[in-house]
Parts: C-alpha cells; sequence; structure tokens
C-alpha cells in the first residue's frame, strides 16, 4: 500500500516544530512562553491527564510498588501512598485486589504508621509465601528516631480472600541497623524470601556499608529471628547506597517464572536489580549457593554502562512469581514529571506502569520485558495495514483508533543495510544525549523511523518513539528513543529524549518490532520485542483542550523500511480502583 503523505509533508511539520522551539526558547536560554495562550492553558487539574488504564488510586501521591502476589484467587497490589495529599509524606501501604491485574478494587491501607517502629513512615517492602503456605510481609519502617528497621506483619485472617487486615508482630523491629560502618538512615527496602538448600530464609536489604552500597543479606529459620550473614549478598564502590534491590532466578531463554519458595533449578541464572541515579539497574550472574554471594557476569565499573530495566521514568520496581500463570511478573512506578505545583493542583501524583511479564532472553545476556496478557481484555476496534513502504520522509497516518488511549504494534524491516551509519560506543555512555543530538528530524543512513504520537493538528506538539540503526564491528546496534522535547507546549516542563540501545542480529531478525501503549499522559513503549523499554509521561496542551491527537508512522532515513504489519487498538478505561469493597 502506497503511503498516504509525501515527504515533504514530514519535512514541513518538522520544520514547524522546529519553528516552535524557537518560540519557547530565547537567546538568553531562559525559557518563554511566546504563543498566544489559550485560557486553558494553565487548566492542569485537567482530568483528561489521568489515565484510563495504568494502576493509580483515585487520589493522592502513590510510589513504589510494594509486596505484589498472587494468593488464593486474587493479586495483591500494594504501594506507597500519602493519604493525606498529593505529594511524599505520611506513608502507608494502600492496597488494592485483582482477579486480572487490569482492573482493581480499592481496600483499605494495610500498613499504618502506629507503632514505634513505624511512626515515621511505613516504606518498602516485599511479600513473601513461606513453606505451608503462610503469608508473610517484611518492610521497612522509620522509627520514633528516624532509624530505618525492617519489621513484619501477617494477615489476621489468611484465609480472607482480600487479606484485608494484617497484624504487626510483637518481635518488631525484627532487624535493626546495627553493626559497624551501617548508616541507621541508609537501611531499608527488603527483597522477598528465598529458600536455600539449608531450608533457611534469606532476604536482602539495600544498605549503605562504610560509604557503599551493598544488598545485605540476613538469614532465618522462621522468618521472625534474623541474623545477618557477614558478608553481603553483593555490594559496590559504585554508589552510596542502592534501593530497592530485587533478586530473582530466571532460566536462560524460558518465559517461565521461577518460585523464590522452591528450590532453584539448574542452569539458573540470578539477576540482582537496584534502584538508584533516577532509574532502575540491573546485573545478571550466579548464585554461588556455597559462598551465599551473587557473582555477576560481568562487572562493569562505570555504572552509566549497567543493564536498565527500562530507559524512561520507572523506578523502584518489583518481581514476584505468579503461580497461576506460572511467569514473574515486575511492577514499576513512573512519577509525574509535570511540577508539584501542578500535582497538589491536580490532586493526584504517580503512578505503575503495566505489569510486565520479564524473563531473561536465550543469549543470557539481558532480560526481556512485555505487558501481560490481560491487558489485551481492554482492546477495541482493531485496525490493521500490511505492506506500507516507508521512503525517506513519508508520514503514514495511523486512523481509526482512539489516539488517546491506545495499544499500537508495528514491524519495521529494512530493506537494505548499506546506508547504515557507524556506531560510536561512547554514545553509550549518555543515550539521552545522543537521542537529543539525533532526533526524529535529523537524516539518518537507517532510520530514524517510528511512531510519532499525540501529535497535535499542526505537529506542534508531539512525541516520537523510533529507532536509527548502526553498524558496529560485528553487530547491528540499535538505538531507540523516546522523545518527549515536543509533547506539549507548556513551558518548563521536564521533556527529556530517553533512549537505550540494544544488539541486533539483521541477516537472522529482519524486522525490529515497536509496541506502544498510549494512556493520556503516559506513553509506554517496548522496542526490538522487548529489549529496551522505555515509559514516558506527557502532557500536551492539546489533551486538555480537548484538541485532536494524531498518530503517524514515519520514516527519516535514506534507506526505505517496509511495514509488513501494523495493527492498534483503542483501549477502553479499565475499572481502577474506582470500586471500595
Ligand atoms: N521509596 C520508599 C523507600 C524507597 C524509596 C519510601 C524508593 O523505602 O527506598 O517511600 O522510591
Amino acid at each position: 500500500m502506497a503511503p498516504m503523505s509525501q515527504a515533504w509533508a514530514f519535512s514541513f511539520l518538522l520544520l514547524l516544530a522546529l519553528f516552535s522551539s524557537f518560540l519557547i526558547c530565547s537567546s538568553n536560554g531562559e525559557r518563554v512562553f511566546l504563543y498566544p495562550q489559550s485560557p486553558k492553558v494553565s487548566s492542569i487539574v485537567s482530568k483528561r491527564y489521568r489515565t484510563a488504564y495504568h494502576f493509580q488510586p483515585p487520589k493522592n501521591w502513590i510510589n513504589d510498588p510494594n509486596g505484589p502476589m498472587y494468593y488464593n484467587g486474587f493479586y495483591h497490589e500494594f504501594y506507597q501512598y500519602n493519604p493525606n495529599g498529593s505529594l511524599w509524606g505520611n506513608i502507608v501501604w494502600g492496597h488494592s485486589v485483582s482477579t486480572d491485574l487490569v482492573n482493581w478494587i480499592r481496600l483499605e491501607a494495610a500498613i499504618e504508621r502506629d507503632t514505634p517502629s513505624d511512626i515515621n513512615g511505613c516504606w518498602t517492602g516485599s511479600a513473601t509465601i513461606l513453606t505451608g503456605g503462610q503469608l508473610v510481609i517484611i518492610y521497612t519502617g522509620a522509627d520514633t528516631e528516624k532509624r530505618q528497621v525492617q519489621n513484619i506483619v501477617l494477615p489476621k485472617n489468611q484465609s480472607d480472600p482480600y487479606l484485608r487486615e494484617w497484624i504487626k508482630v510483637g518481635d518488631n523491629p525484627v532487624i535493626e541497623p546495627v553493626g559497624p560502618g551501617l548508616n541507621s538512615s541508609q537501611f531499608r527496602d527488603p527483597t522477598t524470601g528465598w529458600i536455600g538448600p539449608d531450608g533457611l530464609w534469606r532476604i536482602a536489604v539495600g544498605a549503605e556499608l562504610n560509604g557503599y552500597s551493598a544488598a545485605l543479606l540476613y538469614k532465618s529459620k522462621d522468618f521472625l529471628t534474623w541474623t545477618r550473614v557477614d558478608h553481603p549478598l553483593y555490594s559496590s564502590k559504585t554508589f552510596s547506597m542502592w534501593e530497592c534491590p530485587d533478586f530473582f532466578a530466571v532460566l536462560p531463554g524460558n518465559k517461565s517464572g521461577l518460585d523464590l519458595s522452591a528450590a532453584i533449578p539448574n542452569g539458573a541464572k540470578h539477576v540482582l536489580k537496584m534502584s538508584l541515579d533516577s532509574c532502575d539497574k540491573y546485573m545478571i550472574g550466579v548464585y554461588d549457593l556455597k559462598l551465599d554471594t551473587f557473582v555477576p557476569d560481568t562487572v562493569l565499573e562505570d555504572r552509566r554502562l549497567w543493564l536498565r530495566i527500562d530507559y524512561g521514568n520507572y523506578y523502584a520496581s518489583k518481581s514476584f512469581f505468579d503461580s497461576k500463570k506460572g511467569r514473574r511478573i515486575i511492577w514499576g512506578w513512573t512519577n509525574e514529571t509535570d511540577s508539584s505545583s501542578d500535582d497538589v493542583a491536580k490532586g493526584w501524583a504517580g503512578i505503575h506502569a503495566i505489569p510486565r511479564t520479564i524473563w531473561l532472553g536465550g543469549d543470557g545476556k539481558q532480560l526481556l520485558q512485555w505487558p501481560v496478557q490481560e491487558i489485551e481484555s481492554l482492546h477495541t476496534g482493531e485496525i490493521s495495514h500490511q505492506g506500507i513502504e516507508l521512503k525517506k520522509g513519508d508520514l503514514f497516518e495511523i486512523k481509526g483508533t482512539d489516539t488517546l488511549q491506545a495499544d499500537v504494534e508495528i514491524d519495521f524491516e529494512l530493506t537494505s543495510n548499506n546506508n547504515t551509519d557507524p556506531f560510536d560506543p561512547s554514545w553509550l555512555l549518555d543515550t539521552e544525549k545522543h537521542c537529543r543530538e539525533a532526533d526524529a528530524s535529523v537524516h539518518g543512513g537507517v532510520g530514524p523511523f517510528g511512531l510519532v504520537v499525540l501529535a497535535s493538528d499542526n505537529m506542534e506538539e508531539h512525541t516520537t518513539v523510533h529507532f536509527r540503526v548502526y553498524k558496529s564491528q560485528h553487530k547491528y546496534m540499535i538505538l531507540m528513543c523516546s522523545d518527549l522535547r515536543r509533547s506539549s507546549l507548556r513551558p518548563g516542563l521536564y521533556t527529556p529524549a530517553y533512549g537505550g540501545f540494544f544488539e541486533f542480529d539483521l541477516e537472522k531478525e529482519k524486522k525490529i518490532s515497536l509496541r506502544t501503549l498510549i494512556d493520556r499522559s503516559a506513553v509506554e513503549s517496548f522496542g526490538g520485542g522487548g529489549r529496551v523499554c522505555i515509559m514516558a509521561r506527557v502532557y500536551p496542551v492539546a489533551l486538555v483542550d480537548d484538541g485532536g491527537a494524531r498518530m503517524y508512522a514515519f520514516n527519516n532515513g535514506s534507506s526505505t523500511v517496509r511495514v509488513p504489519q501494523l495493527r492498534a487498538w483503542s483501549m477502553t478505561r479499565a475499572q481502577v480502583n474506582v470500586n471500595k469493597v
């Protein structure tokens, strides 16, 4: 099928977009807004930024996902929650349940600040299902002296399908920040427990030890009395404190998840994830049972090169084994990128990204992620196109879906790799910089090509998610960017150009896939079958104004790309925490 628009259209619209940037940046670098402002521009309390199918409570602040689990027919999602407002503070554990990971029932807070060991905050923690089925949650409390301690709660009535009430055990805190070199205000976020061959339970706790980051290792027979192992599970001199460590086992090339409460099969690798530098990074390695330590396959001194769960706005993630479907699922928190005064005006802040199935690729080198299949129950009105050819400068408008709430899957096939530009490894140190410099308007050999989403009629506002193909010595490297710099005409917003690279075997794989979930102020993208994921928040003015949002596939590289398959669906609104029982 011939593309519906011509090369000139793309160039014209990009020029227009470029021009709009002159209008919002003065020569001395200060941001000034010269556009005639519609009275609605300041209407940031607009409900139209609220997501329709991402997890969030009806109001107030949320951050980290806590203690996710599947138990007795229900998925449980707990979360860091401020019951009193839309800024961080007064943190308790909010609680919701679901049978399908899509629609959520809101319950009362599960853990509140009402004992000396958590009076200053009930912070992040994890759930473990012990042998015999006993459920237990371990979480960080900020105590009366603002020390960080670890506490335990148990369900009051384990046969209550909603597990509404949780009882704090008398032994709290079960772990205190004691020992030389341990910073008592940097000691938090215990992991889910795993069982060792000696039958003892283990957890890791994020900590600052002698000024360095460490995942401290603790052992227990009964999950109540804990002894610190004399060495950390893993430590690194690259940073002072890791938050929210997550430690789990995976089988290379196997999408099935592994249950940490059972013996881990031979051939499994382990993943240590940690939250630092405003993003979630991870290492793949082996868990040495004899030494009780994690040994990464590769140790990179420069932490800018560490693998990332997501290259966008995604933090404090936590995974769990879903025994219903035998998979591992990861949840992460996505903050607002408007200002805190916007959040006060909106009355809410923070969402959770779509739960993703997570597994280790066949080469054992990186994790792959994909939105849980259940999210497809929201699909409606499928449109599809085959055999689109995108020449340099072409824009193909994707019509017929609700462009504010959509799921788009598109494959790009290269017609030639003769023009690929050479790869410079120094780009890996700052992929955002490279995405800014080589943005969608900069012609390349192969690429940029991808999607333009949430575009206003005249393209003054738009977000691009796109790829560029580079030739490295023996392989191809693909850059995926999610460029928010033109996502909104509102001045002063944080609008980065996120980016990540992945290796690609062009001869074998041929197609580069992109899936993007658009949910009003959320644009969540999965490139190369889930090798690079980028979560982003955008606040287009056109959205508040009830203006149109258009969506396009485009190519701006010298080589023609083919789109053998493009499918898109509108997404119906999910029942997310609207009902309370
Ligand atoms: N959020 C929690 C902490 C954690 C941080 C406090 C990460 O336990 O380290 O709300 O976002």
